[in-house]
């Protein structure tokens, strides 16, 4: 694993043209390490062209500000694809226009579409993947480069909670905190402002939702709901994680419909069950507890409720036979 690091080093070190992607649908962990890997690097190479692309957030535009590069010389341009590992979510880089390809991961492989990859599915974010790679070739830590992988892995590990936490997540946080000083208790505030209605959707949600006995939670959001609210469909990505602390839910998905798209989201969680293999039966992915899929109707997202049942219900009895 070290020489992949060393060796992205020298790949970026050969191109005069670096453009830095990511997902559609940007995160924190998305944009702290596509800030993070533009600066180091225009730190270590001032004359190189760096651009750090993507669709802006509105909600999260307190992390920077984005690139949008009327004339890439792509003849010598290299691509570096963070945090997204398949190809149809790559947000606004066509990667035949490059040279070169670099993709950095933490997530299961879904297509391997680079020359170079580096994927560690162990790690609990991009953000981290980017601090090891920090150490591992001795680069310069600033505080604007402290501030936006603390912001990913953050966010990204839920506060440090999620199973993807690991002692080598603390040990590069913490020396990354005694280099730089970072006053990390300042970063929280923009994360988790969020405004009134969307707690009032959250609401509705908790009101609403249906639970089986088993524990299987889900909820269909039509975009009229969406609308009656004040919410967008990013909202539900927000609360959905707040249901993992609901005593009687184990697996628990929300449906969001997007008609612009023509497509209805597939938020999925669990804290048992693996449910990446079953969103992968409809086209979709994700980590183990953490998963989502791209629905084309209604009635398929139904089926996907019910398989979702099933695994829930086979938890159960797994468990109930074990004590
Ligand atoms: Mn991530």
């Amino acid at each position: 694993m070290a020489n992949i690091y060393r060796k992205i080093y020298k790949e970026i070190k050969k191109y005069p043209t670096i453009v830095i992607a990511r997902h559609i649908g940007a995160d924190p962990d998305a944009l702290g390490s596509e800030f993070a890997l533009k600066e180091l690097i225009l730190n270590k190479f001032p004359n190189k062209d760096v651009y750090a692309i993507g669709n802006p957030s509105n909600r999260f535009k307190f992390m920077g500000a984005l690139d949008k590069p009327e004339n890439i010389d792509y003849t010598n341009a290299l691509l570096i694809v963070l945090d997204t590992p398949d190809i149809k979510r790559i947000d606004g880089a066509k990667i035949s226009d490059y040279k070169n390809i670099i993709k950095i991961d933490h997530h299961p492989v879904v297509d391997s579409y680079a020359n170079i990859e580096l994927v560690d599915d162990t790690a609990s974010s991009t953000s981290q993947l980017i601090l090891e790679f920090i150490f591992k070739n001795r680069l310069k830590l600033t505080s604007s480069i402290a501030k936006n992988l603390y912001t990913g892995i953050v966010s990204d590990t839920g506060r440090f909670m999620h199973s993807y936490t690991s002692h080598r997540t603390f040990e590069l946080v913490t020396k990354m905190l005694k280099k730089t000083n970072l006053d990390f208790t300042n970063i929280y505030e923009p994360l988790y402002m969020r405004p009134l209605p969307e707690f009032r959707f959250q609401g509705y949600i908790y009101e609403n939702m249906e639970v089986t006995p088993s524990g299987l939670a889900y909820i269909k959001i039509s975009e009229d709901l969406l609308k009656e609210y004040g919410v967008d469909s990013a909202s539900s990505g927000n609360i959905i994680s707040e249901l993992k602390c609901i005593d009687e839910i184990i697996v628990w998905i929300f449906l969001t419909e997007d008609k612009k798209s023509n497509l209805i989201r597939a938020n999925i969680r669990s804290r048992g069950p693996i449910i990446n293999e079953v969103a992968a039966i409809y086209g979709g992915g994700g980590h183990k507890f953490a998963s989502g899929a791209r629905l084309t109707s209604w009635s398929q997202a139904d089926n996907l409720i019910e398989d979702l049942e099933k695994i829930t219900e086979q938890y159960q009895k797994n468990k109930a036979s074990v004590s």
